[in-house]
């Protein structure tokens, strides 16, 4: 079965802007998948540790086929790829190269080490919320109802869309 699935982008070391732009390019070329859209790039400030340069953030939405690419299997390639950028994982939170976070498979619950669908805190961050409803304007979040509702709660977190 095919299934849509949603990937965060973050960036806030180097160039991020440069970094999300190629990262977007390197999801295009996952084998199994077909690519849907990505959202417009947005300039977010940190939520977490508040001390750090403001994130590059955007969403892409591509289709996979479960049976090939199940959602354990998809999430070690967005690994790969933040390897190959450069990502160090240190501590929680920290500026990072690339991060790359898979929000949403389907309509898939799963909660195994490592892995929570949907993506545990995409419900309160309006760095993942914009992007997302951009590209999704009518998503529905399994447990927790329209993304667009969503995120009007968060209307307070600073995002500001790109050109
Ligand atoms: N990612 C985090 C923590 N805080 N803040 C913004 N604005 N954008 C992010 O991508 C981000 C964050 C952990 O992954
Ligand atoms: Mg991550
Ligand atoms: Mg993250």
């Amino acid at each position: 079965m095919f299934s849509r699935v949603f990937v965060a982008l973050g960036a806030n070391l180097g160039d991020p802007a440069t970094t999300v732009r190629a990262a977007i390019q390197a999801l295009r070329g996952i084998a199994g998948t077909r690519f849907l859209a990505v959202s417009s790039l947005y300039r977010t400030a940190p939520v977490g540790l508040k001390h750090q340069p403001d994130f590059i953030n955007a969403v892409a939405m591509l289709e996979a086929d479960d049976a090939v690419l199940p959602a354990p299997t998809f999430l070690a390639s967005l690994f790969a790829i933040e390897a190959a950028f450069g990502r160090v994982r240190s501590v929680k939170n920290a500026p990072r190269t690339l991060d790359l976070d898979l929000l949403l498979y389907g309509g898939q619950t799963l909660d195994l080490p490592g892995l929570t669908l949907p993506h545990p805190r995409l419900t309160e961050r309006a760095f993942v919320l914009a992007p997302l409803t951009e590209i999704a304007p009518d998503l529905k979040i399994p447990g927790h109802g329209r993304a667009a509702d969503l995120l009007a709660a968060v209307a307070d977190q600073p995002v500001e869309r790109l050109p």
